[in-house]
This record gives structure tokens, C-alpha cells and sequence, in this order.
């Protein structure tokens, strides 16, 4: 963060912001950090008066919950609070569309706020145009405050809504060593109930859940969201299965709902343009290690969830074969992901660690010399090469 008040405008964004608004704004920027990633962005809203008072603060609990301006506004009328002429601070566009929730520019007209301060403009096309909306109907919209720690907040999520592809979550379930499986080929279970548990409530709130051919024909998974007594969870993922080997007709992820697809590539990103042409926006991607090593390989993952028990197999099927990296420098580096329940919690016995690939770093161009290599360099992103680089197919 820069400047006095800790927020500055993006360049090229000429505006004032109070001290108050500024306060605010980093307010909203680390209730938003509460809420989990995927289809939908992490957002913030905080609303003040016009003395500048802080009044409420609400936050995006992920797709189909309420939008983080909604979340305020809610949150002042249980109390009885009235916004009339006050100022919302929010870290993106507010919405001007029916999606899984009403327009926030509605909600923000109807409650009497005069004023609204927001980040960054809304790149999602049927959610864009809040702003015009907003001042078309009297509101006084201010935006850039914040712009750069709002872009770098969901700064996966835009690349995916640009790319036109879903938010890709990768999960691991693994021991100490990085095993997913000992060498007879037992896995169940590594993780804790608690991970267990955990893992199924993102299920729950995921449009697809994809695994490839092998992990099908070796465990036969049901990949179904399920509570902890086993009860089905009334919101279930798309089961999508990709890899060029035939899903046996008896598989257990068929089920009989028609939930369950066969994605025919080994591609990780013609399995996402399949995916997203079909509606998907968030999918989890489980396994197994090949899947998960061509995710990574590509760059296609925005969101990192670890479940790590405290095992030590010693042998057995490793969680990842080969990212085509050979050398240290090339290394894919990842950050600990502050959102969500944060970067470590425990679940039972588990840890359950919560990364995001390390920013890319915007480098200088050099005058001249060597392009690469420089070892004072961090390597920016986890690779975007061939997809192919893991060994072996699924
Ligand atoms: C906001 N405030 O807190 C969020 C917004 O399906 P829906 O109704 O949840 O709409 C999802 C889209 O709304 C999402 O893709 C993004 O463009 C915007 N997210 N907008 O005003 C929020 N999370
Ligand atoms: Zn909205």
C-alpha cells in the first residue's frame, strides 16, 4: 500500500477521497478476504455517514449468497440503521444484473445512499454497467480508490473471467511425503474426517468437480457432495471425468442423476472450454496425480487447497509427476492465500494449507543482455507452458 492514507487511486484516476473514505476502503478490502474464492470475486463494502463514521461493513460469501453492498445494506436494516445520504466504499463495481442475486445498484438506490466509491470496474459482462446505472439515478459514483490491491485481491479471478474459462481450484489430499496412495494402491483414508468434511462443503458450493480416467478406473469414486453422515448435499457438483479411456459403464461417478460428463482430451484446457461452454465456472480439480501435475504444468490453477496429514508412507503414489521443471530457478512459486479461513488451519489431525500463485512480477525491459536467467529475479508465475509436460496420459 502507498501514500498517507495507505490508498491511492490507480493512475490515471483523477479524483478526491477523503482520509475517511480511504480508511474505509481498506476496510472493505479485508472483509472481503473472509469470504472464499471461486466463480464469483472476493468483495468488500463498508458504508459511512456523512461525518465520515464508520456504520457497517459487509463481505461476498461466494455464488449464490448475497453481494457484498447487499450484505451491508441487510446488515444496517436488521438494526434499524437508515443510509439515507450516507457513502458506500465497495472494492468492485456494484452489479446492475439478475444473476444468482438481485442488482446491488437497486439495493444501493432503494436504501438512500448518495455516494458510492468502488475499486475497480466489473470486467464480467452481464454484471458490468453498475456505475452508469448508479449515477443515472442521482448517485454520485467516485471509482480507482484501492484499484490496485482490489485487482491484485482477485487477481485470478479476473484472469479466468478474461480468459473465458472457470476459477480451477486443485485439492490434494496428502501425506508428510506427498503420497496420495501407498504402493498397493490404498488410499482411504489419508485425510482426516475433518478434511473429509471439508472438502465435500466446497463440493457443495462448486459447479463441477473433474477427475481424469485413471483415478475412475483405479478407485471408482463417487464424487458426490455428501454431509458428515453421508446424506447427499442438497447442492451437487457436475461430475466431469476427462481422459481418453472409456468410463466403464458401472462406474460409480455415473450415479443416476445425469450429473456425470466424459470429457474426451487429455488437454487441461479443452477440458475448461468444454466445462465452461456447458456453464461451469468454478471446478475443483481432485486428482489424480497426473490431472493434478497437467493442471499445474499449464498455469491453470488459481486456487491451491493442501489437505496434509501428519503420515509418512515413505513409498507409494506421489502427488504430483513432474512440471517439466529441472532446475531450481524455474520452480513454480505459490503464496499462502490469506483468504478463506486463511493460509494454515487444522482440521483434526490435518493441516489444511490454502495458497494462490505468487504474483506476476511486471519485469523492466532491459536495454540490453540476457533476457533470462538473471538469479536476481523471482520467476513470476507458475509456468504457463505445454500442458503435456506431465508424464503419461489418464
Ligand atoms: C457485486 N458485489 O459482492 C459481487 C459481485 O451470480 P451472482 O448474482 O452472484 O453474480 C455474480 C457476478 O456479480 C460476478 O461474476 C461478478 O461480476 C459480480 N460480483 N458484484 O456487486 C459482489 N461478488
Ligand atoms: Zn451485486
Amino acid at each position: 500500500m502507498t501514500g498517507a492514507t495507505g490508498l491511492q487511486p490507480a493512475a490515471g484516476v483523477v479524483t478526491a477521497f477523503s482520509p475517511a473514505e480511504a480508511r474505509a476502503m481498506e476496510t472493505a478490502l479485508k472483509a472481503a478476504l473472509n469470504g472464499p474464492r471461486g466463480a464469483n470475486p472476493l468483495v468488500g463494502a463498508v458504508v459511512i455517514g456523512p461525518d465520515g463514521r464508520h456504520l457497517v461493513t459487509g463481505y461476498h460469501r461466494g455464488a449464490g449468497t448475497a453481494h457484498a453492498e447487499a450484505d451491508a445494506i441487510a446488515q444496517a436494516a436488521a438494526v434499524g440503521l437508515d443510509l439515507t445520504g450516507c457513502t458506500m466504499m465497495v472494492t468492485l463495481e456494484p452489479c446492475d444484473h439478475v444473476g444468482r442475486t438481485g442488482p446491488c445498484t437497486e439495493a444501493i438506490i432503494a436504501a438512500g445512499i448518495t455516494d458510492v466509491v468502488y475499486a475497480v470496474d466489473d470486467p464480467h459482462d452481464p454484471a458490468a454497467g453498475g456505475a452508469a446505472t448508479l449515477r443515472a439515478a442521482g448517485v454520485r459514483v467516485r471509482s480507482g480508490l484501492g484499484a490496485d490491491e482490489a485487482l491484485d485481491l482477485n487477481r485470478q479471478w479476473f484472469e479466468a473471467v478474461a480468459a473465458r474459462r472457470p476459477f480451477v481450484t486443485l485439492h490434494i489430499a496428502q501425506t508428510l511425503d506427498a503420497r496420495i496412495a501407498a504402493e498397493d494402491g490404498t488410499s482411504q483414508w489419508i485425510s482426516s474426517p475433518e478434511s473429509l468434511a471439508d472438502n465435500h462443503a466446497i463440493r457443495s458450493r462448486i459447479d463441477a468437480i473433474l477427475v481424469g480416467t485413471q483415478t475412475v478406473l483405479v478407485d471408482n469414486p463417487r464424487l458426490t457432495a455428501r454431509t458428515p453422515s453421508g446424506e447427499p448435499a442438497a447442492s451437487q457438483p457436475v461430475r466431469a471425468v476427462m481422459g481418453l479411456r472409456d468410463v466403464p459403464a458401472d462406474a460409480a461417478i455415473l450415479g443416476d442423476d445425469g450429473l456425470a460428463v466424459h470429457l474426451p482430451t487429455r488437454d487441461p484446457r479443452e477440458a475448461l472450454s468444454m466445462l465452461y461452454a456447458s456453464g461451469t465456472r468454478h471446478v475443483m480439480v481432485e486428482g489424480g496425480s497426473r490431472i493434478l501435475s497437467s493442471f499445474l504444468a499449464a498455469g491453470l490453477v488459481d486456487e491451491l487447497i493442501v489437505y496434509l496429514a501428519p503420515t509418512l508412507l515413505g513409498s507409494g503414489t506421489p502427488a504430483l509427476n513432474g512440471l517439466g521443471i529441472t532446475s531450481l530457478p524455474d520452480a513454480q512459486l505459490w503464496e499462502w492465500d490469506a483468504s478463506d479461513g486463511g493460509a494454515v488451519q487444522t482440521l483434526g489431525r490435518d493441516l489444511r494449507l490454502h495458497l494462490r500463485p505468487q504474483r506476476r512480477v511486471a519485469l523492466d525491459p532491459k536495454p540490453a543482455g540476457p533476457q533470462s536467467s538473471d538469479p536476481q529475479l523471482p520467476n513470476p508465475q507458475p509456468s504457463r507452458g505445454p500442458a503435456d509436460q506431465a508424464q503419461g496420459g489418464y
